[in-house]
């Protein structure tokens, strides 16, 4: 069986980091073993929450786990709690990595133009540095933003955030995914992909719904680190998370899940071991 170490925070209430990265993952037939970086009473989204940083604690972590003599077919990383944290996921990566492995980092900074509650220009610096050792990223249109230092206008147009997957991987990454990016219809949200191996451009597009659920992004690059493992290509993995993501969203909105505590993902996960519809299969973007 393939494992895969997830960092990520422990929300103890609303649907984000690893109450949605460990369900997922763990369903398609992988193990996961995960390294808190800090554990919140409920994700930075609702007011008064508490929680711990886990920095001093994670070297710890590392030290048991090489003795243990672990390696693990990916690494994957998303909401980090200080600059510090994300050095020691490049350290993760240089000892636990498998020779044939590889790195998702979901660059959890921030959405909806504005970076996340804690997130200064710190932290974005330090996720600039660490996509570096990516082979997957998998910001929304926010964060990708913020790691080029772009502004993000309400007008951006898809060719844009075309040309903003090819600048991210120019630093780095093979592969970048754009979440929550714009559809050239108005009614739609697209998600698009660059491939820098093969220089192909992808997109799907699903309808754009009036709610805003946290987690989401997690949800979204759980579903693609699974099928990447299980040997699906990028474009067959995205295509999966579209589908995941867009049947959970509508399941939540038509049975007015409150928002802020995320998609309704236990009804869901069954949906990850059936053929993907059509309709979100990825179509090949031409300029
Ligand atoms: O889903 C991103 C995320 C992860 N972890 C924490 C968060 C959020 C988004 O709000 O607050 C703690």
């Amino acid at each position: 069986m393939k494992k895969i170490v997830a960092i990520h925070d422990m929300s103890c209430f609303g649907r984000a980091s690893l109450t949605v990265v460990i369900p997922i993952i763990s369903s398609m037939g992988i193990q996961v073993c995960p390294i808190p970086t800090a554990i919140l009473s409920a994700h930075t989204q609702y007011e008064g929450f508490e929680s711990i940083d886990l920095t001093s604690f994670i070297p710890k972590v590392v030290e048991h786990w090489k003795k243990l003599d672990l390696t693990f077919e990916a690494v994957y990383s998303g909401f980090l709690a200080s600059t510090q944290q994300m050095s020691i996921v490049v350290d993760i990566i240089n000892n636990f990595k498998s020779k044939d492995g590889f790195v998702l980092i979901d660059p959890v900074l921030g959405d909806h133009g504005k970076l996340y509650h804690g997130f200064d220009e710190d932290m974005v610096c330090g996720m600039r540095n660490l996509c570096e050792n990516a082979d997957i990223i998998t910001p929304n249109i926010t964060e990708a933003s913020f790691l080029l230092n772009h502004k993000l206008e309400n007008t951006i147009s898809i060719s844009t955030a075309v040309l903003w997957c090819k600048e991210l991987s120019k630093h780095g990454p093979n592969y970048v995914i754009i979440t929550s990016a714009p559809s050239k219809m108005t009614n739609m949200v697209a998600t698009i992909t660059y491939d820098r191996i093969k220089d192909k451009i992808w997109f799907v597009e699903c309808p754009k719904v009036s709610a805003s659920y946290p987690g989401t992004g997690d949800g979204f690059a759980s579903v693609v680190v699974g099928s990447m493992l299980n040997g699906d290509s990028i474009e067959k993995a995205v295509s999966r998370a579209a589908y995941f993501i867009d049947a959970g969203i509508n399941l939540t909105y038509d049975n007015s899940g409150k928002d802020i505590d995320g998609i309704f993902q236990e009804e869901v996960i069954p949906l990850l071991r059936k053929e993907v519809p059509t309709k979100y299969k990825c179509k090949e973007f031409f300029d």
